[in-house]
């Protein structure tokens, strides 16, 4: 009888064990079983109230996970075992994505907030109709600076990341195509550029930059510019403006040899478990005022036509985060380069990084 009651009681705690084990490996996985609606999006891109807000008026519990990069959020998808709902890529990553059969259609039907998104914003190259995916925030690549620290520099010209006064005085954000695009622009060539000789240049280019290079950074690249922890940054624009509203010494530019403009926008990954909460979540970040907040909240440029009418003037009116048609005509979409390609610029890069602090 001891003995029996000796094995029930290790029964159990093993099968609570394996309960537990399991319940942490769904949720490190994305699991979406039940009502509930695992979202993978990049890191400080959503106002946490709204989150609240969503699983309140639905009923639906969210599982939320955050990601740095395409290329992260792209290996964690295509190597399987993620129950991801709803995901958040950039254009290129958009493409491909479709390309290796990752994503699921969008039933438009069933996102009638659609009809708010300007159509500056939809059916963009890398998804046509937006078969697979609904704009969530748009921006550009450019230059934060202190311009009580930098002297003369204006950062008008990529060139000027390349000044001795620089030395140890600038944030990369540490992006593989961010970096490679700089390098490739400061060039005067493309940052789809796939002649070999030029992205050779661009590595040895981006290697005279080592001395000024304080650091690659994520998310905390905000918080140490506007502590003034470093003079310059290559930054998106939503981190710049979160930045200059923190900062207000500070500004930020789109150089003019030419950046990098870019889209993210939401889709449902082929693995998803939980279809109407995936489309009745994008419809609601699609509602007019919860776009607007988030918008405020992020510091991010929305698509929204209908929030941004709601967004105070101080915000609409800044050219530096909504910029008019000249400048945009003068940036470039990264293009989906094809597996080799990407893959060998992301090795430029990590060579280029090897170097860096
Ligand atoms: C938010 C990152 C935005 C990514 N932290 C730009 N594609």
């Amino acid at each position: 009888m001891k003995q029996l009651t000796r094995l029930g009681i290790a029964v159990l705690v093993a099968a609570f064990a394996l309960m537990y084990l399991t319940s942490y490996l769904n949720s490190e996985q994305g699991y979406s079983g039940g009502n509930t609606l695992t979202v993978y999006n990049w890191g400080d891109y959503i106002d946490p109230d709204l989150i609240a807000e969503f699983e309140e008026e639905t009923g639906v519990k969210v599982i939320y996970q955050t990601f740095d990069s395409n290329e992260a959020m792209l290996t964690k998808i295509a190597q399987g075992g993620t129950t991801f709902d709803v995901a958040v890529p950039s254009d290129y990553a958009i493409s491909k994505m479709r390309e290796e059969n990752l994503l699921l259609p969008i039933d438009h039907s069933k996102v009638p907030n659609l009809k708010n998104i300007d159509p500056r914003f939809m059916d963009l190259s890398f998804d046509p109709g937006n078969v697979y995916s609904v704009p969530y925030f748009w921006g550009t690549v450019g230059v934060v600076f202190n311009p009580e620290l930098v002297g003369d520099l204006t950062f008008e010209s990529w060139e000027d990341l390349w000044s001795p006064e620089l030395r140890n005085d600038i944030l990369l954000v540490d992006g593989a195509r961010e970096v490679m695009g700089m390098g490739l622009n400061s060039l005067g060539y493309s940052l789809n550029d796939l002649n070999e000789d030029h992205l050779q240049e661009a590595l040895k280019k981006l290697q005279r930059l080592t001395p000024n290079v304080k650091a690659l950074v994520g998310d905390e690249i905000k918080m140490l510019l506007a502590n003034e922890e470093a003079a310059v940054g290559l930054v998106w624009s939503g981190d710049a403006s979160e930045i200059l509203s923190e900062n207000e010494k500070l500004d930020y530019i789109v150089p003019q040899e030419g950046s990098n403009l870019w889209f993210d926008n939401m889709v449902i990954p082929k693995t998803a478990k939980n279809l109407d909460a995936a489309h009745q979540f994008i419809n609601f970040m699609l509602d007019p005022e919860i776009a607007e907040r988030n918008t405020e909240y992020v510091g991010y440029s929305t698509p929204n036509a209908e929030a941004f009418k709601l967004l105070p003037a101080e915000i609409s009116e800044d050219e530096r985060f909504y910029p008019n048609a000249e400048l945009t005509d003068k940036l470039e979409v990264y293009d989906n380069l094809g597996k080799k390609m990407l893959a060998h610029y992301n090795e430029l890069f990590l060579e280029f990084k090897m170097h860096t602090k």
